[in-house]
């Protein structure tokens, strides 16, 4: 496969390649793309639009309902409040939206509903912006280490993640380190398979460090560009899998020559507010740098999100890279706070 790295590899190339990323706006577009060509002949950026609407239409639904209404008074803010918490905004962010909407609209004799969903979406698109990011490709290999408790979409979303890299002509390595069970090895390698994608694994050993180290070794040899690293699921209340975490943290550090790299932590929309709780400790334990917010499809609520741009619990507003919305590799989208919200209140 060509590579944008295939020259000489120096800073020019590397920020000529980031420029092409940002430009690109990448995972979007390549969805539209795909959308295009595979599911829909509508307009692509509407298709796009309108996957991330069916994915939270629940909560779409019962906030539509409310803006539906014909009479107003102060008790409709009630009511907005306990739909928000419903769908995992949180008490003390729901709270806070609706104390802003409330000196807001609570002052003038009479206002319009409409006024009142026009504010909230400035509201939200406006706090959720924190975690807007945009992934940089700074170094050759770039290595994603992607973490997590168990079934949140680990392993499907790094086939999604390569796919999202692979359309954008750089060369993918998944390195398969969740040795806690055979059939996770053999997960990642038909998933590489069908979508042409390279995988290492090792035979002969269940220490995940030395896969790693190996992995990224094997990588560097075959100047891939990307490598992304499975890892077993595992709770961080268990103190001895998470130190296993910082030990492979240390071995990906040594094994790429100290460069930066990012952690990735895989959360499941649908366990709302529990979400909180792993994102504290995976961050306290080993330091995230990204998130992607899997599974935001089904009856996922999505104003988790919310609570982390809010900062529940002191919780860091660590970036959200990429959002899940279905089992297929297509399914992603790079999270825009915008598109989110417009989602969600069905703007
Ligand atoms: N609906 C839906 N299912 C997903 C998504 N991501 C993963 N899954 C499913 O969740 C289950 C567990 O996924 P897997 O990647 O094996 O989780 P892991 O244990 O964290 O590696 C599988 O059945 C996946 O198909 C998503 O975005 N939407
Ligand atoms: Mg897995």
């Amino acid at each position: 496969m060509k590579s944008k790295f295939n020259k000489n590899v120096n800073s020019n190339n590397i920020l000529e390649l980031e420029e092409k990323i940002l430009k690109e706006d990448s995972i979007n577009e390549q969805n539209q793309e795909n959308a295009n060509s595979e599911k829909h002949n509508d307009d692509n950026k509407y298709s796009i639009f309108k996957s991330l609407r069916k994915s939270l239409s629940n909560t779409s639904s019962n906030l539509n309902r409310f803006f539906r209404r014909s009479t107003i008074d102060e008790s409709i803010f009630e009511e907005l409040e306990s739909i928000l918490i419903m769908s995992d905004v949180g008490f003390e962010a729901s709270s806070d939206i609706i104390n802003l909407l409330k000196s807001k609209f609570l002052k003038s004799s009479s206002f319009d509903i409409k006024e009142v969903k026009n504010e909230l979406y400035a509201i939200l698109t406006d706090r959720l912006k924190v975690l807007e990011s945009k992934i940089h490709i700074n170094h050759k290999p770039s290595i994603f280490f992607i973490v997590g408790a168990n079934g949140v979409g680990k392993t499907t979303s790094i086939c999604k993640i390569a796919s999202y890299f692979k359309s954008l002509k750089l060369t993918v390595l998944l390195v398969a380190a969740d040795t806690f069970r055979a059939a996770a090895v053999d997960q990642l390698q038909k998933l590489g398979d069908i979508n042409n994608i390279m995988v290492y694994s090792k035979t002969g050993t269940q220490d995940p460090s030395s896969v790693v180290f190996d992995g990224i070794n094997f990588g560097r040899a075959k100047n891939v560009d990307v490598i992304i690293i499975d890892s077993a699921g595992r709770l961080p209340s268990n103190i001895n899998l998470m130190n296993e975490l910082t030990k492979i943290k240390k071995v990906i550090s040594k094994a790429n020559n100290g460069n930066p790299y990012e952690t990735i932590l895989v959360i499941d929309a649908n366990s709302g507010q529990n979400n909180i709780a792993q994102i504290l400790s995976f961050d306290n334990h080993i330091g995230i740098s990204g998130l992607f917010v899997a599974k935001l499809d089904g009856t996922a609520k999505g104003g988790i999100l919310v609570s982390v741009a809010y900062g529940k619990n002191n919780i860091r507003k660590i970036p959200v890279y990429w959002i899940g919305i279905g089992e297929n590799k297509n399914d992603i989208l790079s999270f825009v706070a915008k598109d989110f919200v417009a989602a969600i209140l069905d703007k």
